[in-house]
This record gives structure tokens, C-alpha cells and sequence, in this order.
């Protein structure tokens, strides 16, 4: 393939091997492992590089390490742990083009989402920066006489951050940044099907990190078993867990954290519908649509799954969105013409299919694609058929490039159906009435965690808190005060005058605790 031409030293310029260690301690040293496992390079189908498998013991000394950093970086000054990020966010910028372009290898999703990745690295980075000097508490207004009442917010201890392969390194960034303006050190766990772009992240981490004399802050673990989330999810250590995958797997982890009070901070399956009204402007609803349901191949958290179409801009829209999908270049992700790459592995294809054959078995119409592409790699069509939002298949997130259309008679219907699935991510609506703009937008318009008007359900900017409801898992991510999550809050009241008034106004009056008078 011509695009990947150059693909060794690209590898070997940001640090990977034939045969990459397990673990990172965060202070530029590396831990090796037993056997190996594939980074499988999805539009070929072959192997990129192996990395090794950590064992139980390397989590143990990362978690060890992480709770002693923890005890220094928490009593350096929020606006100086800024400063790392900073250099960080700076780092990152220079390789950018190296670091999408491995993304893109790894992955499958098209250079120019992979780049776009590696930009929302350096804007939650350059946020977080500006967090670093903006921890704010708040003053309250105590009910007592000479007494102040402040809330601070302190740092949790070591995170773990537990990521998937679609956002191999954004999703790290969203909560690493700004765990680390926090005070808190981080223990990355990546999906074993993109291990290698989290090796090339923690090399550039750890020199960055090196740089501020922080070590330990930033610490990996990889592996392609089950134990790692397993062992984060039940040590006391670890106060925080934050988990981006499945609400299947979602659903094993949070019981874990929770019995052992711990906090969870999960960011799991969505279903997001986008709803075409009677008076959508379908010049943008189209492109919207488009980028919603192919970006990615289909595999963001936030892809358009369900299109709710206005049964008076039906047609049209249907017709059009044909015409639109015929024309998708799918092809090589490194070539900059595509548009469609490859879904992540045989497995997700196989997903893929099970879903258009069972749409199609609960009377579902095929309208474009449903087919798998022949030759190397794990391809597939966009596809787009009409569905019934109450089949099981329509109610289950399904990582492809796979879009529902349903049909409806008014708003109403559109946001009864649009909230109509467990998940509850992200929700778009295109109109140009004022009045269903706000419907939508109220208490009884759509439940998700994201509601956008005139533009589509993915490619949310870091400035908002990402998250969603539901069996999405309610966490919230990036901007906004999603830094809370990471902090632990403080009421502290001080009394500076010289008499003790109880609250509530209680009189508790004990003479013998008075000063003796004098003789
Ligand atoms: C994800 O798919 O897990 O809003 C994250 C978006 C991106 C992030 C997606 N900014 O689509």
C-alpha cells in the first residue's frame, strides 16, 4: 500500500518496537512482560507490532509507585502541575502529524480524524492549563456570628483511566490532563487492540515528564486480559476509576468500585438519534447525518445510530443520503481521499453483519450497503436501512458504520422515540423552529447527556462536559466543571471570634468547661 511506505521509521521515531515492554513506570522506565500480543493494523488485517503481557506484580508496583508520587504532587501548586501540561500540550503539537498518522495505523479511523484526535489532546491539555489557575472553592454564607464557611476542593489520589481503542488517546488526555492539574497521578490501562498509540503517548509523556522532575505521575499498564480492570476496579488505593467502553463491561466494573466506596466515572455505550424535522435545512442535516454515521467507521461512542425523519422530508432525505453514501470513498485511512476505513477487526465485522441480518430478519428494509468488502482488511459498507426504534437490534449499540431510519409524525413522536432506548449520550435535532428547537432542548425534551440543535451527534468540542445518562453511565468528562470528578471537596468553617454558638441555634451549656474566675 503506497501510504505506508515509511511506516518503520515512523514507528521507530515515536519509540515502538517489534517487541514492546508491558508496563511504564512513569519515570522513563519500562517493565517487560511475558508472551505478546498483536497490534493489528485493521486495513490490512496484519500485525503492525507485539507488546507484552504485564503481570499482576507490575500493577501492584504501579499502583505502590503512584500512591507515594501521589503524596508529593498533591503539595505542588495547582498553576505549576500546569506547567508540565503545558509543555505537554506543546509536545504534542510538534507531533502531531506522527502521532495521527500512527493512530490512523492502528485504528483504521481516516488521517484527517486521527490528527483531529491528537488536537483534542492539545485543546483539553491547553483547558487544562488554564484549570491549573482556576480550581475555584466557593465562600457560603455561615448562619453564625464570626464564623467564615469555605469549600476547597483537594486532590483524590491516583486514577485509573481505563480506555477504549476508538479514542486510543484523546480519551486518556481528557482525563489525565486533568487529573494531573488536580493533583492526582494517573494509571492508564488502553484497549489491547490500540496499545501501541499509548506507548507512543507515555514516551512522550515520560520526557516531558522528566523535563518537571514529576515521576510517577504518569504510569501504563498493558495487557489483553481481563485482570488489570479487575484489580484497578477492587484496590482501595486507586480512589477513582474512569472506564470508557461497553455498558456490558460498565456494568461488571461499577459494582466493584462501588463496594468498595470507591467513585466511578463512566463514559459507556450511547444510541444517539438524530431527528430531521419538517423544516430541517437538509443542506446541513445531510453532511451532518454523513459524518454522524460513517465518521469513525461508526465505532465513536457518539455516531448517529438512529435517523428520525419528518414523514413529510422523508424521501428526500432518504434519497439523498443514498446519493451521498454511493459516493464515500472507502479505502486505505492514510489516503487522504477516503472518507471510510476499516472497522477495528474481524470480530466488529462479524458484529456488523449479525446486526444487518437481524434487522432484516425483524422486517427491517435495506436502503444502501450491508455488505462486507472483499480483499484485505476489515471493511464494510456504510449501510442505512429502515427500522422499528423498538427492535432489539435497534435498541443495542452496534460499533459500525450501521444507521436505523425510522420515520415520525411530529416532535413529539421524534423526542418520544429519540429517548426511547436505554443509552443516553447524544441527541441532535435540525429545524428551524424556534418553538421544537426549545422542546427539545427542556425537561421533557431529549434525555441525553449531549443535545445539539443544527449540527450532528459526534465530534463534541473539550469546552463541555462529555458524558451521557442512562446505561451510558452518567460521568462527565473534559470541560466545564467536569474537574470536580477528580477532586474531593472540603467544608471547612472557622471560627474567629471568642464565643462557640452551636448551630441551629442549640443551647449545650456546660458551666464547668468556663475559665475559673479569679480568686
Ligand atoms: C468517544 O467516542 O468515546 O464527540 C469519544 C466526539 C469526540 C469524542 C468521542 N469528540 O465524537
Amino acid at each position: 500500500m503506497p501510504y505506508r511506505t515509511g511506516k518503520e521509521t515512523l514507528l521507530s521515531r515515536l519509540g515502538i518496537e517489534e517487541m514492546n515492554p508491558a508496563s511504564a513506570l512513569g519515570d522513563g522506565s519500562w517493565r517487560a512482560g511475558v508472551g505478546g500480543f498483536a497490534s493489528i493494523d485493521p486495513a490490512l488485517g496484519e500485525p503492525l507490532a507485539m507488546v507484552q503481557r504485564a503481570l499482576p506484580d507490575d500493577l501492584e508496583v504501579l499502583i505502590a509507585n503512584a500512591s507515594r508520587s501521589f503524596r508529593h504532587w498533591r503539595e505542588v501548586p495547582a498553576p505549576v502541575r500546569g506547567l508540565l501540561v503545558r509543555d505537554l500540550a506543546d509536545a504534542l503539537r510538534r507531533q502531531k502529524d506522527d502521532l495521527g498518522t500512527l493512530i490512523a495505523l492502528e485504528t483504521g479511523k481516516i488521517k484527517a480524524e486521527a490528527d483531529g484526535e491528537v488536537q483534542e489532546m492539545i485543546d483539553i491539555a491547553d483547558f487544562a492549563v488554564g484549570l491549573s489557575r482556576r480550581l475555584e472553592g466557593s465562600v457560603l454564607a455561615s448562619e453564625r456570628r464570626q464564623h467564615r464557611m469555605i469549600e476547597q476542593w483537594h486532590p483524590l489520589g491516583p486514577v485509573a483511566v481505563i480506555t477504549a481503542f476508538n479514542f486510543p488517546a484523546a480519551v486518556w488526555a481528557w482525563n489525565a490532563m486533568i487529573a494531573a492539574v488536580c493533583g492526582n497521578p494517573v494509571i492508564w490501562k488502553p484497549s489491547p487492540k490500540a496499545p501501541l498509540t499509548a506507548i507512543a503517548v507515555q514516551r512522550i509523556v515520560d520526557e516531558v515528564a522528566a523535563q518537571h522532575a514529576a515521576t510517577g505521575i504518569f504510569s501504563l499498564i498493558l495487557s489483553d486480559e481481563h485482570w488489570p480492570v479487575q484489580q484497578l476496579a477492587t484496590d482501595g488505593r486507586v480512589p477513582l476509576v474512569s472506564f470508557t467502553g461497553s455498558s456490558a463491561v460498565g456494568r461488571l466494573i461499577a459494582p466493584l468500585v462501588a463496594a468498595r466506596f470507591g467513585r466511578c466515572l463512566l463514559e459507556c455505550s450511547g444510541n444517539n438519534a438524530l431527528i430531521v424535522d419538517a423544516s430541517a435545512d437538509l443542506d446541513i442535516a445531510l453532511p451532518a447525518i454523513v459524518f454522524g454515521a460513517v465518521g469513525t467507521a461508526g465505532q465513536r461512542c457518539t455516531t448517529t445510530r438512529r435517523l428520525i425523519v419528518h414523514r413529510q422530508r422523508w424521501d428526500e432525505t432518504i434519497e439523498r443520503l443514498i446519493q451521498a453514501y454511493r459516493q464515500l470513498r472507502i479505502g486505505d485511512p492514510l489516503d487522504p481521499q477516503t472518507l471510510l476505513g476499516p472497522l477495528i477487526d474481524e470480530e466488529a465485522r462479524r458484529a456488523f453483519v449479525a446486526a444487518v441480518g437481524e434487522t432484516q430478519e425483524s422486517g427491517g428494509k435495506l436502503l444502501h450497503g450491508g455488505a462486507v468488502l472483499g480483499g484485505h482488511g476489515f471493511y464494510v459498507q456504510p449501510t442505512l436501512m429502515q427500522s422499528e426504534n423498538t427492535w432489539p437490534v435497534v435498541q443495542r449499540e452496534t460499533f459500525a458504520p450501521l444507521l436505523h431510519a425510522m420515520p415520525c409524525r411530529d416532535i413529539d413522536e421524534a423526542i418520544q422515540l429519540n429517548n426511547a432506548v436505554p443509552q443516553g449520550l447524544s441527541s441532535a435535532l435540525f429545524t428551524l423552529d424556534l418553538r421544537h428547537a426549545e422542546r427539545f432542548l427542556a425537561a421533557a425534551g431529549s434525555d441525553c447527556g449531549i443535545a445539539n440543535v443544527n449540527l450532528g451527534t459526534s465530534g463534541a468540542e473539550v469546552g463541555g462536559a462529555f458524558g451521557g445518562e442512562k446505561e451510558t453511565g452518567g460521568g462527565r468528562e473534559a470541560g466545564s466543571d467536569s474537574w470536580k470528578a477528580y477532586m474531593r471537596r472540603q467544608t471547612s468553617t472557622t471560627n474567629w471570634g471568642n464565643k462557640l454558638p452551636l448551630a441551629q441555634g442549640i443551647n449545650f451549656s456546660a458551666p464547668s468547661t468556663k475559665t475559673p474566675a479569679e480568686p
